[in-house]
């Protein structure tokens, strides 16, 4: 079902649909949710720490900084161009290490693994050997040496000091050259966030070109390091995600009334993996059975939410912006977090009702919230373990205060890079080629990536609007994040939805019955979108450099600083990214000019800001344009 405008309410700031308008419309006005946090502070924050230009890296300052105002430069002389470089910088160094630091938890398990000190098996021996040879390991060593080399190897990509991240090595060669010339592979992902760290504390780096430069490399950590760690290492553990259909929104069908319903939110797929398995348990279920409930019932939030969708076809609830309204239904026993985009303000909407918050990690602990550690050595006890604390709460459900919408939309997720080959190519002759054929025959115009985060500083449903303009145009989306959840909820991750497209994209879906979004996964799995670039590549016909792909990407409701890392991989890879609804270098001129122009001269890939859809669908159409007419492919 293609659900159109209607259910998108206008009402308040960042309530994207009319089921969460509902459900937070019930919530006491004394309630402080996001919304409302945001209504109440008036919707201008601060512009110098809008613009980039607040820097408070001493105790001489903090300094408010003014381009061009030589008496408004830092105390200590910085001017603008600095201090937002500085300050970008630093977005890039925090956003790579949180998707790295997830990354090293999985190489850290795999290594545990691999040496008998937790259970596990490699179900997809394929991609063992594809992904061994990406980490420069011989893929035809006996299994069990390849396993502990694999397991070294990936440690190797947080400790390494010298040298050059063996992943970058996947990248098309004209790019890696690129790479080598500007001095911007990665050594070590620990060694690139600290530096980038270093050089940006006082009195350090103060050409803005260096400092930015020092961002592009170690954004590449991120991308063709942690983050692509974390993906292919997951896929081994847990298994490489194919088509599956499942469903989304906070309504029936996603949330079950008769059970136990605990939502598994954050980034971190390994213990909502334990979870689904103990959920499963006759015991636990005879356990739930003896309070009144049929079973568990889990679904997911933000990426541990796409995480469990891709795998196993678990339903997401909400995206980022849902997490309070999820639990507004009242019919949520537990909220189990890990780490990564969970608000503070969770626990105190917890609070309203019987919902147990229960942190997991060591470094994510949450006051007001209960605390039950995740050890992957007994992941199945501590799942259990958890699900009982959910299950001791269902007998505490206040049905009056009970409001399960009465709506979930059908999807298909699970398009791994893998899954897209067989798709195209059939299981036997697994290829790009007629994706391809496709865009070179024009049936296809280009590929969008339309990714990242939502958040509550805007109304409108910016992804969902973009990606039917784009589908109109023949442009083949691909999605990832709380992004992919907004365009899942709009109905357009299901098969039907190719009648939205125009007549070239739709006739190539139609014959693979394929919808026209195509749900990557979460947003490590951006990396994803990488190893299909560098495969379009080398599949040919379309230029030997990723840059030269008509393709684009944009994350039009951005919040998190692990965006404006993911952002900056894109551009270095040579891929032209628009952000919106703004960008955290407006308060340079001479940054944001060298972000979004002359850096192209460098990587081939630049920044561009957007605001509506409108918008970002005019740049993204013109730079898909752009590519083809390079190619010689426009007609
Ligand atoms: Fe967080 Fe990944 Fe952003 Fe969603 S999209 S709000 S980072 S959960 Ni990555
Ligand atoms: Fe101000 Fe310079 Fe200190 Fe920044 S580093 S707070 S600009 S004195």
């Amino acid at each position: 079902m293609i659900d159109e405008r209607a259910r998108f309410g206008k009402g308040r700031p960042g309530v994207q649909t009319q089921t969460a308008e509902e459900l937070y419309s019930k919530l006491k006005e004394d309630v402080l949710t996001a919304p409302r946090r945001v209504e109440r502070r008036g919707t201008l924050p601060c512009a110098f720490g809008k613009g980039g230009t607040c820097c408070r890296v001493c105790n001489m300052g903090p300094c408010q900084v003014v381009e061009g105002v030589e008496e408004l430069k830092g105390v200590c002389g910085a001017s603008a161009a600095t201090v937002v470089a500085r300050n970008f910088a630093r977005m890039v160094a925090a956003g790579t290490s949180a998707h790295s630091d997830h990354g090293r938890h999985v190489a850290k398990l795999f290594y545990e693994a691999v040496h008998g000190e937790v259970p596990f098996e490699v179900r997809d021996k394929r991609k063992l050997r594809v992904v061994a040879q990406a980490f420069g390991v011989d893929p035809n060593l006996p299994e069990g040496d390849l396993l502990k080399e694999l397991a070294d190897a990936a440690l190797r990509i947080f400790s390494q000091q010298e040298g050059e991240i063996i992943l970058t090595h996947r990248a098309p060669k004209p790019l890696l050259e690129k790479w080598r010339q500007y001095g911007v592979v990665p050594r070590g992902v620990d060694r690139e966030v600290v530096e980038l760290t270093h050089r940006t504390t006082i009195g350090v780096d103060q050409n803005y070109k260096n400092i930015l430069m020092g961002a592009a490399r170690c954004s590449l950590a991120d991308g063709w390091g942690g983050s692509m760690l974390a993906t292919e290492l997951q896929d081994l553990l847990l298994g490489n995600p194919q088509p599956i259909r499942a469903k989304v929104n906070i309504g029936l069908g996603v949330l079950r009334p008769d059970h136990v319903n605990v939502a598994v939110h954050g980034h971190d797929p390994l213990l909502a993996d334990a979870l689904a398995q103990a959920s499963y348990d006759p015991e636990i279920i005879e356990e739930a059975k003896r309070v009144g409930a049929k079973g568990i019932n889990l679904s997911g939030i933000c990426c541990t939410g796409n995480e469990v969708l891709m795998r196993k076809g678990i339903p997401i609830a909400g995206s980022f912006i849902q997490q309070e309204v999820a639990i507004a239904t009242g019919a949520l026993e537990a909220v189990v977090v890990d780490v990564q985009c969970i608000m503070q303000n969770v626990v105190e909407i917890a609070k309203h009702f019987h919902t147990a918050v229960i942190t997991t990690s060591p470094i994510a602990m949450m006051e007001g919230a209960t605390h039950i550690p995740f050890d992957e050595k007994r992941a199945l006890e501590v799942a259990k373990e958890i699900l009982r604390t959910a299950i001791a709460r269902f007998p505490q459900r206040d049905l009056s205060k009970v409001n399960i919408p009465d709506q979930s939309v059908d999807i298909v997720a699970g398009f791994s890079h893998e899954a897209i080959m067989y798709i195209l190519g059939g299981r036997f002759r697994a290829s790009y080629k007629p994706l391809n054929e496709n865009i070179i025959n024009g049936k296809i115009l280009g590929i969008a990536a339309i990714v990242g985060c939502d958040q509550y500083r805007v109304n409108e449903p910016i992804q969902v609007e973009l990606a039917k303009e784009l589908i109109a145009n023949n442009v083949l989306v691909l999605a990832t994040g709380c992004s992919a959840t907004n365009m899942a909820m709009a109905g357009l991750l299901s098969p039907e939805a190719a009648k939205l497209a125009g007549d070239g994209l739709r006739e190539v879906l139609e014959a693979v019955g394929c919808p026209p979004v195509l749900h990557m996964g979460a947003c490590v799995d951006n990396s994803r979108i990488l190893i299909a670039a560098t495969e379009i590549v080398h599949t040919g016909g379309l230029g030997d450099d990723i840059f030269q792909i008509p393709a684009v990407g944009c994350a039009p409701q951005w919040m998190s600083e692990k965006a404006i890392a993911i952002g900056m991989y894109f551009v270095t890879t040579g891929v032209q990214v628009v952000f919106g609804p703004d960008f955290p270098t407006l308060g340079s001129k001479t940054v944001t000019d060298f972000l979004f122009y002359e850096i192209e001269n460098y990587f081939n890939g630049c920044w561009r800001v957007a605001r509506t859809a409108n918008e970002f669908a005019n740049i993204m159409i013109d730079r898909i344009n752009g590519g083809r007419r390079a190619l010689g492919i426009d007609k």
